[in-house]
């Protein structure tokens, strides 16, 4: 059975709604990040990086959004998670992903964890000012995506991208993160995933909806 160790809101949410997708047999165990349980020995031998998500695997534990999701996908074919016999257009998958983990969750990071990026006081408040506006020129761009009126990120077909966006999505309430009313068919994907069975599960499950 797979396990996926996550913490409820945070960027695993994608993860753990995947395998709801997917159908998968699978166990979620939750990580307190508040408490620090993420740099306890008994995590770090999961992921020595101290971060969710981490999926064990019968082969080992697999780290990074991108690569769990494209995992979950891959190994529950059934579920059509991805465009799994299409090369390019996993690539393509992938790209997207990708340009959410390191650039849109990245901008976040500095509002969350700005003492990773800058020294003193004044630093760490250079770095949160800046979070607004590079946020705002990501979520433009995706934006952009859904003018054609696609439903999903990549079109007609659900993809894993789709609940690892909603993610992001969701980090938008926080404050001063900015304003999701800006982004009317970022919001109505929003909406769209978390209307999903799968979803809804999962948010219960995690104490949050
Ligand atoms: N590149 C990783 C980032 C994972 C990550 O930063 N996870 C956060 C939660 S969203 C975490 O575990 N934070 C704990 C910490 O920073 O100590 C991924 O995409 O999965």
């Amino acid at each position: 059975m797979l396990k996926l160790f996550y913490s409820p809101g945070a960027c695993s949410l994608a993860s753990h709604v995947a395998l709801e997708e997917a159908g998968a047999d699978y166990e979620a165990l939750a990580v307190d990040l508040k408490a620090g349980e993420q740099n306890r020995p008994e995590y770090r031998a999961v992921n020595p990086k101290g971060r969710v998500p981490a999926l064990v695997t019968e082969r080992g534990a697999l780290t990074e959004s991108p690569v769990i999701l494209g995992y979950i996908a891959q190994t529950h074919p059934e579920a059509k998670l991805a465009p799994n016999d299409d090369s390019f257009a996993f690539g393509d998958m992938q790209a997207f992903n990708l340009f959410l983990a390191t650039n849109v969750h990245v901008a976040y990071g500095h509002a969350f964890r700005p003492e990773r990026y800058a020294k003193g006081e004044a630093g760490i408040a250079a770095v949160k000012a800046k979070v607004p506006e590079a946020l705002d020129e990501h979520f433009a761009q995706i934006e952009e995506r859904f003018a054609d009126g696609r439903p999903f990120v990549h079109g007609d077909a659900y993809t894993v991208s789709d609940p690892y966006l909603m993610v992001f999505a969701r980090w938008l309430d926080r404050p001063g993160m900015g304003d999701i009313s800006r982004y009317p068919k970022l919001r109505a994907h929003r909406e769209r995933i978390e209307a999903r069975d799968a979803t809804r599960k999962v948010l219960a499950a995690e104490g949050l909806s």
